[in-house]
């Protein structure tokens, strides 16, 4: 029965497997929450106390993917994550199998110890000696940011950890306008409060020399700094902070500089690409831009044992010290978590799949597709790009401009129809299925589209098809 019933499941994942990859199916067969609660053809979400039979329990399996959104397909442009690497997903089946905890080498020996592989391996690959270096993988980038912020506090004022904030100053965070919203949202969790973090201005899309002297000293007024965030690789515009002038200032002032390369740490697996990052943390999210299956993001700590320090507690049902094994592997501690699930295995096993010199092409083709894109953009009259320059990252900005605003002069009124042309064609296109594309306003500018490269099955003509269907769905 286990056999067949797998077999069967294993029939249904290939068939979607399969379809995925087909530019003919749809990227999503999109219904309002309503309707999906409703039920669709026998697809019901409700539970009952009566056991299904395990055919339904597989045609349930079959339909929750069918009503779901094909994020592996080559036209899914919507997220940063996206994509469907079968050998990542044989990972995650493995995973699941084994279905084990990371907290002690007890119970995930092999597990804890490919982490500490990949950890090392991202390590060196930031630039930091076998000496340094330490890390976790953790539930996404918000938390590996978080475990930044938390671990440089510890480090300048341990007595956190058992006296609380009341026994420091007021601290002040930095982090630029465009860096994402878990650096604030860390330092609310975390008792900071988000009205400390200073945010600095970007000039058109980054930091650039802002984040100044004088502009550290001015933004104080009684606050103690003691961490700036710097992005490599912003959510919206996948722009990279002046990363080496703000380590010199870290440096200068004794801050930790955290460099948030969630999105383009991905980069650092390409020759081509690669950038230093001088940091005393990194989050890196490998679910992003090198494809592994979500979730799969780390906190890099180039201080040894920090983290240890700063979380410990040293439950005794869990972390004896008097187990018969070199009980430094049981790396549990170090996490804010208990229970931490198995993250390491698909990623340590693509690795092995594609070795280091695959991601960095696979990085590089999502990057040639960008730039793809934005030559495509600067031929076509019924788009405008929101840089004239090319992309840094694999992000490309930019706007449709149906007919009827072709003409217009730039102002507000220009701006207020333009703003509403985004989130129409992107209703349009949920309707229809045929792609997806996330938009935003950002600052002064009114909705765009924001398209993103991870993709390895991404082609050009899909960039085309995009382009093509964006202008068909808008039109009028
Ligand atoms: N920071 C989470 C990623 C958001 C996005 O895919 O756009």
């Amino acid at each position: 029965m286990t056999r067949g019933f797998l077999q069967e499941l294993v029939n249904i994942l290939f068939g979607y497997i399969s379809k995925t990859s087909q530019r003919s199916t749809k990227v999503l067969d999109f219904h309002h929450p309503h309707q999906l609660k409703e039920g669709l053809e026998g697809f019901s979400l409700d539970l009952s106390d009566q056991p299904e039979t395990l055919e339904q329990i597989l045609v349930d399996c079959r339909d929750t993917l069918k009503y779901g959104v094909s994020t592996g397909h080559p036209r899914f442009f919507n997220q940063l994550s996206s994509g469907l690497d079968v050998i990542g997903v044989a990972g995650e089946w493995l995973t699941s199998t084994a279905n084990t905890n990371m907290f002690t080498y007890e119970v995930s020996p092999v597990f804890i110890l490919m982490e500490e592989v990949l950890l090392r391996k991202m390590q060196s690959i930031v630039g930091w000696s076998d000496e340094e270096g330490d890390g976790l993988f953790c539930p996404g980038g918000t938390i590996s940011n978080l475990y930044s912020i938390l671990v440089a506090r510890y480090h300048f004022y341990p007595e956190v950890k058992t006296k609380g904030m009341g026994a420091l100053p007021r601290l002040a965070l930095f982090t630029s306008e465009h860096s994402h919203y878990s650096v604030k949202k860390s330092a609310a969790v975390l008792g900071l409060g988000s009205e400390n973090v200073v945010v600095v201005k970007c000039d058109e899309r980054w930091v650039s020399s802002i984040l100044s002297e004088p502009t550290l000293v001015l933004s104080l007024q009684g606050l103690v700094p003691f961490y700036v965030n710097a992005t490599a690789g912003t959510t919206v515009y996948g722009a990279f902070d002046p990363l080496c002038a703000i380590a010199d200032i870290c440096d200068k002032h004794t801050l930790w500089m955290h460099v948030d390369a969630a999105w383009g740490g991905g980069l650092m697996m390409s020759d081509r690409h690669r950038m230093k990052l001088g940091a005393w943390s990194v989050t890196w999210n490998p679910h992003k831009m090198m494809g592994v299956p979500l979730q799969c993001s780390a906190i890099l700590v180039r201080k040894r044992g920090l983290l240890q320090k700063c979380n410990e507690l040293g439950a005794e049902y869990l972390f004896q010290r008097d187990k018969h094994y070199e009980v430094s592997y049981d790396t549990g501690d170090k996490s804010i978590q208990c229970g931490r699930h198995v993250d390491v295995f698909k990623f340590w096993l693509m690795w092995k799949a594609k070795g280091s010199e695959g991601f960095g092409s696979q990085v590089n083709k999502c990057l040639e597709n960008a730039e793809y894109l934005y030559d495509q953009l600067q031929r076509r009259a019924d788009f405008q790009l929101v840089f004239g320059h090319k992309p840094e990252h694999s992000n490309v900005c930019f706007w449709y401009i149906p007919p009827s605003l072709r003409g217009m002069p730039p102002g507000p009124e220009r701006d207020s129809k333009l703003h509403q042309v985004a989130p129409r064609i992107k209703g349009r296109m949920m309707e229809k299925g045929s792609v997806l594309i996330g938009y935003q306003p950002l600052g002064t500018r009114v909705n765009f589209f924001r398209c993103v490269f991870s993709n390895p099955a991404t082609q050009q003509e899909d960039i085309d098809f995009l382009l093509d269907e964006i202008s068909c769905l808008g039109h009028d």
